[in-house]
């Protein structure tokens, strides 16, 4: 099955009783059983509920995984990967990260006795400088939050193979239209589903998809026994969302081509972070692993202090100036002070988040308005 087909059909069947082609909400917490232990698989929406079942098993076909499990959050996703691990574990991770991510890895996990290496991996070869036998997991966001570095995934995965040690890869920024990091050897793909997967901007949530029973059954373990999981109303918008999914990230795709290009021919911007420009350090690696390059794009305002960049925020008026991506309508983001602000500066300014930084989620409004509005903005 093709992937369109697949984001409308894949694990979505009639409902039983009235043939209802749309997944009902099953909004109930419990489930009658006859006798106890005897009950249709159901027995707390905590641990299973229908509406949930049919979005994990939407994701899993759409990562050419075999097992989807949804959170509250993206951050719990991430959270539940992490508590599969004990104390003295050791992950390596990738430098340029949500900020929420490093927060969690360094404010809370760290705290408890496991230890994380923040590491330029554009160059898959530098992990291998810390790999030792503690070394359990390696973490990359592919293109990263904000800088759009770009992570050969296979090449990670191929050098984690040999020391067997699992890969999981934060796909959001592509989602699994433009990027399927299973079938390029990672373990786990996570996602913040509140972004392209939702896509309209209205629903928290988070996925993690794998392909090993064993794997599954340990993070099932953590999602039922930490219990962040999302409620049925979630999952039913995000099951409408993903019906358009490969429509929406055509136009995603398309508008994010003609923004970076107008970007980097523009007088005020000093240099453009966006995969498909041909001068992106990592632009062959994305070509070969992603379908196309996606709607995100960050910049740098030429000889701007922190309070221009400010102003260029505020003044957009079709970009909205908020936290978050990936939904219909294009957003703008200040990394330094909003998204990335729990990044300490020092290691704001080494991987390169400069208070000239900006972020844009391009929408898929019509480009001449978008390309308009940020003429102003800049002008
Ligand atoms: O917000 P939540 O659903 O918990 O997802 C966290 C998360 C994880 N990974 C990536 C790559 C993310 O971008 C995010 C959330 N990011 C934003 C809110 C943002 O504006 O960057």
């Amino acid at each position: 099955m093709k992937f369109g087909t697949k984001a409308i059909h894949a694990g979505v069947h009639p409902e039983e009783v009235t043939g209802a082609i749309m997944t009902p909400i099953f909004q109930t917490s419990t489930y009658v059983q006859a006798s106890p232990g005897d009950h249709k698989g159901f027995e707390y929406s905590r641990t299973q509920n229908p509406t949930r079942d049919t979005l994990q098993n939407n994701l899993a076909a759409l990562e050419d995984g075999t097992h989807g499990l949804c959170f509250a959050s993206g951050l719990s996703a991430i959270d539940a990967v992490i508590k599969t691990l004990k104390s003295g574990d050791e992950v390596i991770a990738s430098n340029d990260l949500y900020g929420g991510t490093f927060r969690l890895y360094n404010k809370i996990f760290s705290k408890l006795g496991l230890k994380f290496h923040f590491i330029a991996m554009e160059d898959a070869e530098s992990v291998r400088n810390y790999i030792n036998e503690n070394t359990k997991l390696i973490w990359l966001e592919t293109p990263s939050n904000p800088m759009m570095n770009v992570i050969d995934i296979a090449a990670v995965a191929s050098i984690a193979k040999e020391h067997g040690i699992l890969v999981g890869v934060d796909n959001t920024f592509a989602s699994p239209y433009l990027q399927r990091p299973l079938t390029l050897g990672a373990d786990i793909v996570m996602h913040s589903v509140t972004k392209y997967l939702g896509g309209h901007s209205d629903v928290i949530m988070g996925a993690l998809v794998v392909k090993d029973e064993e794997l599954a059954e340990q993070l099932a373990f953590v999602q039922n026994s930490s219990g962040a999981v999302p409620g049925p109303m979630d999952c039913f918008l995000v099951l409408r969302g993903i019906k358009t999914l490969h429509l929406r990230m055509k136009a995603h795709c398309e508008n994010g081509k003609a923004v970076a290009e107008y970007l980097q021919n523009h007088p005020k911007v000093d240099k453009v972070y966006w995969p498909g420009l041909p001068d992106h350090p990592n632009h062959d690696v994305a070509k070969a692993q992603m379908a196309d390059f996606g709607g995100m794009i960050s910049f740098v305002v030429a000889d701007a202090s922190k309070e221009e960049a400010i102003r260029i925020c505020e003044n957009l008026k079709i970009f909205s100036l908020a936290e978050s991506l990936g939904g219909v309508e294009s957003m703008v983001n200040h990394p330094a002070i909003m998204t990335h602000a729990s990044v300490p500066e020092e290691e704001r300014q080494r991987i390169g988040i400069l208070d000239s930084l900006i972020r844009l989620s391009v929408g898929i409004e019509d480009s001449e308005d978008l390309l308009s509005d940020l003429e102003q903005a800049l002008g």
